[in-house]
This record gives structure tokens, sequence and C-alpha cells, in this order.
């Protein structure tokens, strides 16, 4: 099996992009077979247990206090709201819950909250993932204790581009964040977004900064833009359907042994399009009517796509002989 590797240039990585379609996906998919069952998805489940008026200023977001979106705002949930919605969300088949907050960063304060629905939440024996913005070494210590077993910080977007979606912090505060996460030892689950605008080369320059990271994330979610009216990104130009199915195998062979999650924007994707997704090396996904604050495919639809295309939600012991 080939090693990981860490020193992608971008030129390997725009050629892997201008591949015939029909040979990027057949090496993103001889990839995904070696360390992967490729019939099984593994599905979370996300709740906002913070929504809206977040001071930060990211151009494709609802919950931007800057933007117009029309949205209810929420304080911190109570703990056994949060807990009632991790049941339910087990019992619908999730293995792991994600507990979002709309901050630029938490207070301590309110981290111990986050804390206590971290414990309550794995003790229903699911696993447990948040993304509360910005955290310093020593949150992230503490989130380590409590148990967490993942931490969503997205790059969203390549370096260059950075700078027309969010002014309110750096991709510098991105990584920092990232480093403390790693450093105390919490799966990383860092992507992006595409479909805002961006060019090719910002697809190739966001996934080299992620498969050049000093470990690859565990998890790197790809999430096609969900367009908000009364976000300045309502209007941008719509990422061509065969295009995110790329990102997804570039993601894939670049990162051969992370979960690749076909994320945020399902809803406005046919089953082929998902099923080709799958193919090319996506092999997660959020799973339940809601995303944060928008749709997404309902329990029962996704139950259908997974049965007309043989996928299981539940890991199934992996013989790998049998997949090489
Ligand atoms: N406030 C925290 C932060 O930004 O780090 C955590 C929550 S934030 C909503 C989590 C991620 O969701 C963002 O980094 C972005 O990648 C993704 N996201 C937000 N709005 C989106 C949209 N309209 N379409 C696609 N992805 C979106
Ligand atoms: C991620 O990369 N996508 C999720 C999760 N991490 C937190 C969020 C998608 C949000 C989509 C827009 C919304 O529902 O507000
Ligand atoms: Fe706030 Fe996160 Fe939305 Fe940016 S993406 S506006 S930080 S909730």
């Amino acid at each position: 099996m080939n090693s990981l590797r860490h020193d992608w240039t971008r030129s390997e990585i725009s050629a892997l992009f201008a591949l015939p379609f029909n040979d990027l996906l057949f090496q993103a998919h001889q990839l995904h077979r070696q360390r992967f069952d490729p019939n099984y998805v593994q599905v979370s489940t996300l709740l906002s247990i913070k929504t809206g008026a977040c001071p930060e200023d990211c151009a494709y977001c609802s919950q931007s206090a800057r933007n117009q979106a029309d949205l209810e705002r929420e304080r911190l949930l109570p703990l056994a709201e949060v807990v009632e919605k991790a049941r339910t969300a087990k019992q619908n088949g999730a293995s792991r819950f994600c507990m979002g907050a709309a901050w630029r960063s938490p207070t301590d304060k309110n981290l111990d909250k986050v804390i206590a629905m971290v414990e309550a939440v794995q003790a229903l024996g699911l696993e447990t993932c948040l993304t509360l913005g910005m955290l310093t070494r020593a949150q992230t210590q503490r989130l380590k204790q409590a148990g967490l077993d993942y931490y969503n910080h997205n790059l969203d977007t390549s370096p260059e581009y950075y700078g027309e979606i969010i002014t309110t912090r750096t991709y510098q505060d991105r990584l920092d964040t990232l480093e403390y996460v790693r450093e105390a030892g919490i799966n990383v689950c860092c992507g992006g977004i595409v479909g805002m605008g961006e060019q090719l080369e910002d697809r190739a320059s966001l996934l080299q900064q992620l498969a050049n990271l000093p470990t690859h994330p565990e998890s790197v979610p790809i999430n096609m833009l969900v367009q908000i009216e009364g976000t300045p990104l309502h209007g941008a130009e719509e990422i061509d359907a065969l295009d995110f199915v790329r990102t997804i195998a570039v993601a894939r062979i670049l990162m051969p042994a992370s979960w690749v999650r076909l994320s945020a924007g399902r809803t406005a994707m046919s089953d082929e399009m998902q099923a080709l997704c799958f193919f090319a090396g996506a092999n997660s996904i959020f799973y339940g009517d809601k995303l944060l604050t928008t749709a997404n495919p309902d329990e029962h639809k996704d139950r259908m796509l997974f049965d007309k295309l043989g996928l299981n939600m539940t890991e199934q012991e992996l013989d790998r002989t049998a997949n090489a």
C-alpha cells in the first residue's frame, strides 16, 4: 500500500484534475478499496446548539450577524434538548453526533456547558464532534480530557481566494486552531466549500493545503455551497456536477486514508451525482433532515438511496484481501 504523502505540488494536483474523468475515478476508486470497505458509509447527524448572531463575516453563512438571511436566532440549547436530539439520531442509525455553534470562539464558561453535552452524548454510545470556531491550546486540552472524538474546523477555501470569503479571521488563525486540536490528540475534521465562485486552481490549492498538513485530517468534509438568500454568495456561479465529483476524487487520491465526507449541498444533488461521489471515494455523509440551519435529505430518502446502491451505514468486518 502506498505511504501517505505530504509534499503534493500544485502541478501534480492540477494534473489529477485534468485527467480524463474515467481515469481519475478509476484511480480514486482503486485507492479507496485498498483501505476502506467500498460499501460502507459512515453517518453523522448535525445539531446547531447555538444559532445565528455570529460576529464573523463568512460570505456563505446564514448565521453571520452581518448577513441578511432570514434566520431564527437561538441561544445555547439546554442540555436536555441536546441529549434528546442525540438519542433520536442514534435511534435513526447515526454513529456520530456533531454539535455546531455560531461563535467566533467559545468562552470558557460556554465551553463548560458544551463539555457537559459531549459527556452526555458520549454516554448514549455515540461518537462526538464539535465545531465551535477558534480554540486556544488550553481549550483543546479540556476537550480531549472530556473525551471529544472529533473537532471540525474548515479551511473553507484556498489561501488565495480566502480574502473574498472571510475578512474577520485569517487563514493562519485556522491553521493555529487545527494545530492545537492535533496536538491535543483529538481527531481533526477539516475541509472546505466549493461552488463559491472559485476557480479550479482554488480547489486544487485548498486540497493541497489539506494534504500537506503535517498529518492528514482524519475526516475531510467537502461541502457544496448551500446558497442562502441574504448572504453575499447568494447567486454565485454554481459548480458543475462533474467538477464536484472530480474534487471528491482528487481528495481521495491525496488523502487515501482519510474519511471524505460528502457534506452540505446534497439536497441539490441527484442520486446519480451522489453515486458517482461514493464511487470516487466519498465514504461519509451528514444524515438527518437538517444540517445546521438548512435542509438535508431526510432519513427515508437516504435509506432508499443506500438500498439502491447497496451501501451500509453499519460497519462490517472487512476482508482487505478481497477488496485489494
Ligand atoms: N462557527 C464555527 C466556525 O465557522 O468555525 C462553526 C460552525 S460553521 C457553520 C462550520 C462550517 O460549515 C463552515 O466552516 C463552513 O465550511 C460550513 N458552512 C457554513 N455555511 C455553509 C453553506 N451555506 N454551505 C456550505 N457549507 C457551509
Ligand atoms: C461541515 O464541513 N459542514 C457542516 C459541518 N461541517 C458543521 C455544516 C454545513 C452547514 C451548511 C449550512 C447550514 O445548514 O447552515
Ligand atoms: Fe460564524 Fe461559523 Fe457562520 Fe462563519 S461559518 S459566520 S464563524 S457560524
